[in-house]
């Protein structure tokens, strides 16, 4: 089959919910991918930050298949001997209290969701039915009717109605906005550190440390969806850590397996997790021991290969290498570790044509929101990479 054939095929067949660049890929490693005529591509996508450990990390890998070889699926009608072992690591790593186990980052947050909800009915005292949760403008945080009932991009919710009621949107990055929508009633603010689809939009300085304080002066709980920001990506651990604080619930997903299987979680203080009960929340696969013991691999490699520290050593570069690029459509470079983003005037057309051509040039990334582009390779990325990078970068880019 020649690369026609696969896009034809898929587009016959497919749901065309998708806009993909036309290559097809069929072999990683490390900050690569090949496509199936044999060409290679350093990878500046990681799967939207799923593949921070680099695809096919041997170590992740060499779990997975003793695990798969030994055991997994037992639902959690049963225990597993992997489900307590990542319980105790990924909570001393990140210093949580609890942790509950789900498989996308959608059901992450939807999981977080029932649970502020709940503590809101019987901890704090909300009344019935009326638990509020506030959450940003632009904000991402998955696909399912609750979480794109609150998106403010029309292309998520247009159509998908009736969405459920229970949520107040205020600008990103305003602290006086979100004291000014607290009311009794509410119950959580759900926010990411950075927003990720919305373009790498980084909030001032300070921000996350005003909310904090905000929503402890208040009650209420503080939800980082990390799913993106997350396991490195940002050049620290988690990207709450940049402002020194600690949210009520955060939620982690993709990287969590190193892009091997969809593998969250929500990791929590005691106070509101306890307030679910058996029978309350679950999964048939959150929680099986293939997921646990790939998520512990994965989060061991992270931090004993150096990766966290990377990603803000080569984020600091691979910045300022974007930075130097003369180019008058450019409107802002910025970033934050890995995590960074060229965005150009709306005079310039759109940013698609330019990640074909870097497609052309041996560099994946994708447009967001079409004036932006996102680069985000794995975290394992060395300096002559990121020069290798930026060299076709700034021929595509300059031109
Ligand atoms: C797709 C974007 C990235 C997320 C945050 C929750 C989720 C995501 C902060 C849901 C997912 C994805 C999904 C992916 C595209 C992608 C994305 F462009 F849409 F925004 F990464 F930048 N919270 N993000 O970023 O996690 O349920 O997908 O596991 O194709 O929709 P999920």
């Amino acid at each position: 089959m020649n690369v026609q054939d696969y896009i034809r095929l898929e587009e016959r067949y497919g749901a065309h919910n998708y806009h993909p660049l036309d290559v097809v890929l069929t072999r990683g490693e490390g900050v690569w991918v090949w496509d199936v005529q044999g060409r290679r591509y350093l990878d500046c996508l990681s799967a939207y930050s799923a593949v921070n450990q680099g695809h096919c990390h041997p170590k992740i890998l060499q779990t997975m298949i003793e695990q798969a070889q030994r055991l997994t699926l037992t639902s959690r009608a049963f225990r597993n001997d992997q489900l307590a072992l990542f319980y105790e690591d990924i909570c001393k790593l990140t210093r949580s209290h609890k942790v509950l186990p789900m498989n996308s980052g959608a059901e992450a947050v939807e999981t977080a969701i029932k649970t502020v909800r709940k503590w809101g009915y019987e901890v704090k005292g909300v009344p019935r039915d009326r638990a509020e949760i506030i959450v940003c403008e632009n904000n991402f945080h998955g696909r399912t009717i609750t979480i794109v009932g609150f998106s403010t991009d029309p292309r998520s919710r247009e159509g998908f109605g009736p969405f459920a009621p229970g949520f107040k949107i205020i600008p990103f990055g305003d602290a006086d906005a979100l004291e000014a929508a607290i009311t009794p009633n509410t119950v959580a603010f759900l926010v990411e550190p950075i927003q990720g689809e919305a373009g790498v939009i980084i909030p001032p300085e300070g921000y996350l440390r005003r909310v904090r304080e905000i929503c402890d002066r208040h009650g209420i709980m503080l939800i980082l969806d990390e799913i993106q920001t997350g396991l490195g990506r940002t050049g620290k651990l988690l990207a709450e850590e940049h402002e020194g604080i600690e949210a009520d619930l955060t939620l982690v997903g993709k990287a969590l397996s190193g892009g091997f299987y969809p593998i969250s979680a929500v990791l929590s203080n005691q106070e509101v997790m306890d307030v679910l009960q058996p029978g309350e929340h679950g999964s048939t696969f959150g929680g099986n021991p293939l997921a646990c013991a790939i998520a512990r691999t994965a989060l061991k490699v992270l931090i004993e290969e150096g990766m966290i520290e990377n990603a803000a050593e080569m984020g600091a570069y691979f910045l300022t290498g974007l930075s130097r690029i003369e180019n008058p459509h450019i409107k802002e470079v910025r970033g934050k570790g890995l995590m960074m983003a060229v965005e150009f005037y709306p005079e310039a057309g759109g940013a698609r044509h330019y990640t074909e051509r870097l497609a052309e040039h041996g560099i994946l990334c994708k447009e967001t929101h079409e004036h932006t582009i996102r680069f985000a390779p794995p975290l394992i990325i060395t300096k002559e990479q990121v020069d290798w990078a930026l060299e076709r970068i700034e021929e595509v880019l300059s031109a």
